[in-house]
């Protein structure tokens, strides 16, 4: 009796035929495409770690170590921007990227939990992380698209003069034809960064929401807290409420104050049942179409509670019941291969994460968004 015979049938005779076809495996094309992906940028780095510090010592047999760490390796060592990409100190020049992370440390707009003034922080030290390469994508972020980190606006306690100081930010970035990434944040930065968005656009804004809250009532105990964005950004002329689409909400922490302005305006909500039972790529279609409805752009708003609680402890209103990781990160590829124009993402709360785990995801998603543009021709190429 051979080997193969020898393990309760499992082993197939070397002679027969497979019985799936390697070739239309997503794991097999995706192998191949990476051979086609350049790596110019990616030596450009290590020859500029070398040369500014300094080569390594005599002992290191790779050469492309330098001395002091300067680029992507080690992944624990660094001063963190996000995804290690240059740390832009002067704004005026965000016009040579073509996307800039900015963080906004902002958190007193919560309602329960605080601490996601520390988001920014969270988010960029963990996302040192990941390399720039993307499997699946076959995107290289490095070597495709041009990405900054401006660092964070300087808020002020008070809520009022930090949306102006927010809105400013994202004006100036928009303004230069290059795409913000805001790393909230509580989820009040939802208005001032939409109404730094809108007086760009030469047209209408559509709103891509993805939380299990509606955030649309007027005020919250007398101000405009993180359950209020989308009240005051639909209030925008060139943002209308018919253009906002809001997706996964549901549960015990929907304010009726909220409800009744989403039916008033004649929001769009799916629930995370209506997603469920149509699919994540129905919901997204039913999002492309209402958030892209005679407007020019799209603006998407990711709240890390959208996101089921269990995978998110660190967050500020956690609700059980919403999406799995892998269908909000699939849901946000699905909306970004049309482009949008600038994103949040928003409610990251170090102080009660575990392990990284929120802020992980919330790379996931800034990440993942990039590299469906780059993957489908909307930024990047140059
Ligand atoms: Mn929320």
């Amino acid at each position: 009796m051979s080997f193969y015979h020898n393990h309760g049938g499992r082993y197939r005779h070397p002679l027969e035929e497979p019985s799936f076809d390697k070739e239309g495996l997503d794991g097999h094309s995706a192998a191949l495409a990476e051979a086609a992906l350049p790596t110019v940028r990616s030596e450009e780095e290590i020859r500029r770690a070398i040369e500014m510090g300094l080569e390594a010592a005599p002992s290191i047999g790779d050469r492309t170590i330098s001395c002091f760490s300067r680029g992507e390796l080690p992944h624990w060592a660094g001063i963190n921007t996000f995804l290690k990409m240059p740390y832009l100190e002067n704004v005026h020049e965000v016009d040579q990227y073509d996307i800039a992370i900015l963080g906004a440390p902002f958190d007193i707009g919560t309602t329960y939990r605080a601490g996601t003034r520390f988001g920014p922080q969270a988010i960029r030290r963990i996302s040192a992380l990941y390399t720039t390469y993307n499997y699946e994508l076959g995107v290289d972020l490095r070597e495709q698209v041009k990405i900054c980190d401006l660092g964070d606006v300087f808020t002020v306690a008070n809520i009022e003069k930090s949306f102006d100081q927010i809105t400013k930010a994202v004006s100036h970035v928009m303004s230069k034809g290059t795409m913000p990434i805001i790393l909230g944040g509580d989820h009040a930065i939802g208005y001032p960064c939409l109404r730094g968005v809108a007086e760009n656009v030469d047209g209408n804004v559509g709103i891509i929401h993805l939380d299990r809250h509606v955030d649309t009532q007027e005020k919250d105990m007398d101000e405009r807290m993180h359950t209020t964005p989308w009240f005051h950004a639909t209030n925008i002329p060139n943002a209308p409420a018919s253009n906002l689409v809001q997706i996964g909400i549901g549960g015990w922490q929907v304010p009726r104050a909220g409800v009744k302005v989403a039916r008033d305006r004649g929001t769009t909500i799916l629930t995370i049942h209506d997603v469920e039972d149509m699919g994540i790529e129905k919901a997204a279609e039913i999002a492309l179409e209402v958030a892209w409805k005679g407007a020019k752009a799209v603006y998407l708003s990711f709240d890390i509670d959208s996101v089921d609680a269990g995978f998110v402890p660190g967050t500020g209103w956690p609700e059980p019941g919403g999406f799995l990781p892998r269908e909000a990160l699939k849901l946000l590829q699905l909306v970004a291969k049309e482009g949008v124009c600038a994103m949040e993402v928003v409610e990251v709360s170090p102080p009660y994460d575990i392990s990284d785990t929120t802020a992980l995801l919330a790379v996931r998603a800034v990440v993942d968004v990039i590299a469906t543009m780059v993957a489908h021709g909307k930024i990047g190429g140059r």
